[in-house]
Parts: C-alpha cells; structure tokens; sequence
C-alpha cells in the first residue's frame, strides 16, 4: 500500500487487540489504492480515515438470570459503522466469542456490502458473548429481554434496524420484537427477519443461501461453467449452510458435506436436507446425529478436516477465518476450482492469496452473501407500505439484486484491474465509491 498505508497504521495504533478488525480493513485499503489514486479529493475530505471509524460504538451489561435463579452476566455490543446511505443495518450474533474487535470487522464490511445491494441501507452490527447452546427456552428469552432493554435505546425503524446472525435466529428475534414493543408501544419495522405473520418477510430465511448460490451462478455462467452435476462442500449447519444447500440442489449440484464447530460429515451419495433440517431446526441437534439418519455417511472430528474433501466448488457458510492458507492449497489441490463465502470472511487474507494465484473463480463474502441483508431491506420495505410481497416475488427480486451486485462487481474489477474475475477490488470498489460519494457530499461538520 502507498497512499493508504498511514490509514491503516493509524487504524492499527487506535485499536488494539482487534486483528479481525484489521484484517477486514487491511483487505479493503489494498483495494482501494486506484479510487484514490483517480479521487485525490476524497483523500483530502478524509473519507478513507472517517470511514474505518465507526460513527458510534454502544457497549453494554446484560444481566439475567438462568434457570437455577443465579444472576449472569454478558457482554452486549452495538456498533453503528456508518449511516451514509441509510439507517444502519446488520445482525446480530449471539456466541462466546464475540468481542469489539469481532463486532467491527463485520460492521466494517456491513459498509460495502449493504452499499452493493443497491438499496438504501447503511452499516452496523451488535451481538454479545451469550451462549446460546444448552440453554433453555426461558434462559433464551430472559437473555434477549434484557438485551433489548438496553438497545431499545439506540435503534429504531428509521435509525437502526438489527437482524440474526450466528446464534440469533427466528426465536431469538421473536424475544427481541416482543420485548422492544413493550418498551416503546410501537410496531415498526424495528428489526427483520421476523415471523411470518407479524412483519417478517417471505424468503428472507432462505435469502442469504439461495442469494449465494444466484452470485454464484452468475460467476459460473460467465466463465462458461455451471452448479449442474459438480461436487460441493459447504461449511456450516445452520441458516446460511441450510439454504445454500437447498439451492446448490436444485440447481444440479451434489452437496457431500456439512458440518458444525464439532466436526463434520461426509454423504457420498449427497446430503439428504429433510434429514440436516429435522436435526437442526426442529431438534437443535448436532451435524453427528446424521450418522442416526444415514449409516453409509461418514463423521469425522474436528471442522478443518471439511477442506480436505475432494470437490469442484467450496461454499464456506460458518465463521471467519475458517479458510487459511494451508485449506486453500489442499481444496486447490485436490482440484476444487470455485469459492464463495457465505460466512462473513471465512477465507484468511493469505487463502485469497492463494484463490487468486491459482484463478480460482472466487465469491467474496461482501458480494455473495448480501442477498440475506438485501431481502431484509426488502422486509423493511413492505413494513413502510404495510404490505406484504408472495414468495415469488421477494425471490425474484432477490435473484435481480445479486446478479446487479455481480455485474456491479465484475465492472469495477474490469475497470480498475482489467479482469473482470478479480471480485475481491471488484466488490471493495463498486461498495466503497457509492458510500464515498455520499460522504462527501454531506460534508463534515465543523
Ligand atoms: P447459524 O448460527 O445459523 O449457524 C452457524 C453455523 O456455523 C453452525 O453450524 C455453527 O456450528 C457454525 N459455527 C459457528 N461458529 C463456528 C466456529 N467458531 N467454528 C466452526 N463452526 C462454527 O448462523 P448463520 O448460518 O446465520 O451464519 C453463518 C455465517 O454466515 C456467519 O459468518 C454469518 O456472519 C454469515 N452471514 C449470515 C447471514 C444471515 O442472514 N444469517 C447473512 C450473511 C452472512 P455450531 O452449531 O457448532 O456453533
Ligand atoms: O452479515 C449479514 O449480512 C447478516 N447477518 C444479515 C444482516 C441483516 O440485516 O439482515
């Protein structure tokens, strides 16, 4: 880096402890060197250095009390990136790890992601280090009550509109809606993702998956390949890994892997869905029950191993960081010849690396997985009209929005790079320079 290289150190000295943050920034900066380089203007108005700021960063005590009467107490977080374009908007995640550091890297990249669907939604993200696993039903509701006591405060349907994440959930927002109504005696589009019938979306549970796999297909046809009759292996079980699933199924595709934070499993004759979703979404159980369902698959400890599985096409639907260098040369190796990233920057800075030097078709995660924050916008929509749209077309609408963020992307990457593959600059670019444009022309108050 040249021109930005004192951003970042200045982003390294002012938060310490926070490598996920820096790595997220690190890869976006890198990107960004030719916009500068053409928009000497925006260096000066200090866009670079006021966009890896966040606007407002809220940290909170969520106290609560378990099933055993003891008192517990977690972490809540709300980081309000960037309102440049609209309302701040992302999920929440609800998991042992979250920290600031985590909760920034992923409402940094909220910015461009949210930019490239083409509507009008700012950035942000919240959550805590609850740990939603073992606890009861109750325990859930307790967590989430208190929780939203505290961010009742900051939110609301034309300031900041929260939505799931890992850990979080149709049951947990159901917990968050009903107590952020209590509150404030209003039914507004305060948060997405909610149940059907009372203000959630059709196809929004699905969107983040099926939006994945639409990217991916756009990619695919433009380098003359196809989802139909290829092997793939997604990382995760839950909502994104689910969906995913779904899609790459119908269109051709035979998934052979899922897994969890405890292992994974391997179906060679392909992954029978019904069987993920009884375990998972009825049940609440763990990827190994499937050996319950299908004696001939295979479990194997450990959630790294899932890379090592020979396949065409590797969707990574878990968590940050999942792909590191080591990963991506075994997945290459053995022959898998795309990536898209429906986690939240599964593949490490030097995985990439490693896509690009070998040509792999690659779906960065900001591009590939906007589709579930876009059809969240799209349920803000309806709630401001009191509508509500039939699946159809909240899917064909979803379909529109991520082939518009491909060609978006692959433009920008043609533009500044002169390859239309290189989606990584191409999504950084196209995101950035609408939210950049936007910053400008409102000015900065002095
Ligand atoms: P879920 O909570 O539904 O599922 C998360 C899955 O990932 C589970 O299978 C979980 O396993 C696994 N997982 C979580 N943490 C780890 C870890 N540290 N190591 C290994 N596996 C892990 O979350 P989602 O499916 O909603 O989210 C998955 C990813 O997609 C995240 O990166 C999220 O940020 C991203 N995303 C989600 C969107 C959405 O609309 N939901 C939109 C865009 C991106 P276990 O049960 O063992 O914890
Ligand atoms: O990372 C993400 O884009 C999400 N978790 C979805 C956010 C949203 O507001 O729907």
């Amino acid at each position: 880096m040249k021109l930005l290289q004192s951003v970042y150190d200045s982003v390294l000295a002012r938060n310490p402890g926070q490598p996920e943050f820096h790595q997220a920034v690190y890869e976006v900066l890198e990107s960004l060197e030719p916009v500068v380089e053409k928009h000497p203007e925006w260096l000066k108005a200090g866009i670079l250095d006021r966009i890896v700021e966040p606007e407002r960063q809220i940290m909170f005590r969520v106290s609560w009390i378990d099933d055993q009467g003891n008192v517990q107490v977690n972490r809540g977080y709300r980081v309000q990136f960037n309102s440049a374009i609209g309302p701040y908007k992302g999920g929440l995640r609800f998991h042992p790890s979250v920290n600031l550091g985590i909760i920034k890297f992923l409402g940094f990249e909220q910015i461009f992601k949210n930019s490239l669907t083409t509507l009008p939604i700012g950035g942000g993200k919240g959550g805590s280090d609850f740990d939603p696993k073992g606890k009861s039903d109750r325990e859930i509701m307790a967590f989430c009550q208190s929780f939203m006591t505290e961010l009742s405060m900051h939110i609301g349907a034309d300031t900041d509109v929260p939505a799931g994440d890992i850990g979080v959930g149709a049951r947990e927002i159901g917990f968050l809606y009903g107590q952020y109504k209590r509150l404030r005696n209003e039914f507004t589009g305060v948060l997405t993702g909610k149940g059907l019938g009372w203000g959630g979306s059709l196809a929004r549970t699905e969107a983040t998956g099926y939006g994945l796999c639409y990217f991916m297909d756009n990619l695919l046809k433009a380098n003359g390949k196809s989802f139909d009759g290829k092997t793939v292996v997604i990382s995760g079980s839950g909502n994104v890994a689910i969906y995913a699933t779904e899609k790459a199924q119908q269109m051709g595709a035979k998934v052979v892997a899922l897994s969890d934070s405890n292992g994974y499993i391997y179906h060679a004759a392909g992954i029978d869905l019904a069987a993920v979703k009884e375990i998972k979404e009825v049940k609440r159980g763990r990827i190994k029950d499937y050996l319950n369902y299908h004696k001939d698959a295979e479990y194997h400890e450990g959630c790294r191993g899932i890379w090592t599985i020979k396949c065409d096409i590797a969707l990574p639907c878990a968590t940050q960081n999942e792909i590191d260098a080591e990963s991506a040369k075994t997945l290459i190796a053995n022959g898998c010849w795309a990536v898209g990233e429906g986690a939240n920057m599964p593949s490490t800075n030097e995985a990439i690396a490693q896509y690009q030097a070998a040509k792999l078709l690659f779906g960065p995660a900001k591009a590939a997985n906007a589709g579930g924050v876009a059809t969240s916008a799209l349920e803000m929509s309806q709630n401001s009209q009191r509508l509500e749209w039939t699946f159809e077309e909240v899917d064909a609408k979803l379909k529109g929005i991520m082939k518009s963020i491909y060609e978006s992307a692959s433009k920008a990457a043609q533009e500044y790079t002169g390859d239309s593959n290189n989606l990584v600059a191409g999504a950084n670019i196209a995101g950035f320079v609408k939210v950049a444009k936007a910053m400008y022309a409102q000015g900065v108050a002095y």
